[in-house]
């Protein structure tokens, strides 16, 4: 091969390695921003021992707009308060979740809904259901004895 075809090929490959990290700059540029993954702000700052006395409020689903709710959950060993929850497919519905023993997973079977739940933060996660049916809400962060059994209840009616 001719030289000067070899430095071009060359010359091609240095332009290639430079945008690469040109491009994984951006990807740690976008993670580091918090867009990426849930970083949480100072306002989902929580005291861990006084969320079953009043810190954060009473487990419970309430409707704040004509088919939007939030929903304020507690993930405890071992059990979801409220074990059971209804919607309509098409509610929208936001959840606040937090622990006051250990660290739990919220994880709603057969949508994309999966967050950590850790003593001292409330994790918000926003979802529409789409399709009825039962839908369980599985601790999947191994959290002591009874994590098998610590399974909730979402049922989504027509
Ligand atoms: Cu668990």
């Amino acid at each position: 091969m001719d030289k000067h075809v070899i430095e071009a090929y060359e010359r091609g490959w240095m332009y290639f390695s430079l945008l690469m990290i040109l491009v994984f700059l951006v990807f740690i540029g976008y993670t580091l921003s918090g867009y990426a993954f849930y970083v949480p702000d100072a306002a989902r700052r929580i005291d861990p021992t006084t969320v079953r006395t009043g810190g954060f409020p009473q487990p419970h689903v309430e409707e704040v707009a004509p088919g939007k709710y939030q929903a304020y959950v507690i993930g405890q060993a071992f059990t979801w308060l409220p074990s059971e929850m209804r919607f309509k497919v098409g509610d929208e519905v936001t959840f606040f979740v937090t622990s006051p023993d250990v660290q739990h997973g919220f994880y709603i079977h057969g949508t994309n809904i999966n967050v950590q739940v850790i003593p001292g933060e409330v994790a918000k996660v926003k979802t529409t259901f789409k399709r009825p049916g039962e839908y369980l809400v599985i601790c999947n962060e191994y959290c002591g004895i009874g994590h098998q059994n610590m399974i909730g209840r979402i049922v989504v009616e027509e």
